[in-house]
């Protein structure tokens, strides 16, 4: 039987994984498909009850599994915790014992929400692109990154590292999955001021000819930036390093209204996949029934997709997405003025029914 590892976490997590676990469940009732689940902690949970943000049994649970479900990490709870016992580095650590180097965000419009996002419709109404941040290397991993006592007082560092085969295989995937887009790749780096970037471009440059079909183009962190709000779509893939990845793609989100909105699946070369939505674990409406699961949803969507190739099932969950959104059920971060707010679980209901 295929086995799901769900990692619920902090926050809005356990809520809104659990809608996406029944989501799951009812989809594979329908198909005729079977899954067994497996409950594992991770991030702040983990670090109340096992006194680390990453288990070894929890690593052990999500490679022995063939898909793994994440809700969200973090919270101020943990906030004064050391480096190692932080949240994030449960999520990060797990990341990087797979080797899930390719995160991909696809940003994707739905009609009905077009007035809610802050960007004009007639500009975000044709966007339709995929983030693919690079995920395992990085400011997020490069070392030295410490605290210490230099000749002006504390001083702090972090390292952007990357090396050729690194930047090499994200560039693969890009113009791999762009070949199943519009065959257009958008590299984003700062070549002008970064070694690292001038790397990236330079790899780019070097794998373009493998790629004839696929147009290339770089593009500046700073007018990346700037580009997705005057005209988002102008992209298709976007790639780029794991910290311009992070903060581009929560900017993208603004294009569908919420980042309650974005799904994410981070792959690598083998093993599972693991598939969260972008955001984080929202402590301001934790236990509250008020996170929108949709991100989640749609997570669960790629991962039926990706993980266990069941297109047929993962579309059926979008089309169930953008028929509830289209009857108007909305959560409150979606809601416009004087339109009804959903619950959590009301919000799953609608979307299963
Ligand atoms: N579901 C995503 C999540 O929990 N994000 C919180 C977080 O710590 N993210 C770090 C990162 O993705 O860079």
């Amino acid at each position: 039987m295929k086995k799901i590892t769900v990692l619920p976490g902090d926050g809005i997590g356990p809520e809104i994984t659990r809608e996406a676990v029944l989501l799951i469940e009812e989809t594979a009732e329908k198909y005729g498909n079977e899954f067994t689940f497996q409950y594992e902690d991770i991030g702040g949970a983990a670090v109340d009850k096992h006194g680390t943000p990453l288990p070894q049994h929890t690593v052990d649970a999500c490679r022995e599994s063939d898909a793994i479900l994440l809700g969200a990490v973090g919270g101020p709870k943990w906030d004064k915790e050391e480096a190692s016992r932080r949240p994030e580095a449960g999520l990060l650590g797990i990341r990087k014992a797979l080797k899930l180097f390719a995160n991909l965000r696809p940003i994707n419009v739905y009609p009905s929400l077009l007035d809610s996002s802050p960007v004009r419709p007639e500009i975000v109404k044709n966007a339709d692109l995929l983030i693919i941040r690079e995920l395992t290397g990085g400011l997020y991993f490069g070392t030295p990154r410490e605290r210490r006592t230099g000749k002006y007082g504390t001083e702090a560092v972090d390292t952007l590292y990357y090396n050729e085969a690194e930047i090499e295989r994200i560039l693969r995937k890009a113009f791999e999955l762009s070949r199943f887009r519009s065959k257009k790749v958008t590299s984003v780096d700062k070549a002008n001021v970064l070694e690292s970037s001038r790397l990236w471009r330079e790899t780019a440059d070097r794998l373009a000819p493998e790629y004839p079909d696929v147009s290339l183009e770089h593009m500046l962190v700073d007018n990346a930036a700037m580009q997705l709000i005057r005209d988002p779509a102008q992209f298709d893939v976007m790639v780029t390093e794991n910290m311009f990845g992070d903060i581009l793609s929560d900017e993208a989100s603004m294009i569908t209204g919420s980042l309650g909105m974005l799904p994410s699946a981070s792959i690598g070369s083998e093993g599972p996949g693991l598939y969260e939505p972008v955001h984080g674990s929202a402590p301001d409406i934790a236990g509250e029934n008020k996170a929108n699961p949709l991100a989640a949803f749609s997570s669960a969507a790629m991962l039926l997709k990706y993980s266990f190739n069941m297109a047929g099932e993962a579309a059926a969950i979008e089309k169930a997405i953008k028929t509830t959104l289209d009857q108007g059920y909305r959560t409150q971060d979606i809601a416009g003025k004087g339109e009804k707010v959903l619950s959590t679980k009301e919000m799953g209901k609608a979307v299963r029914s």
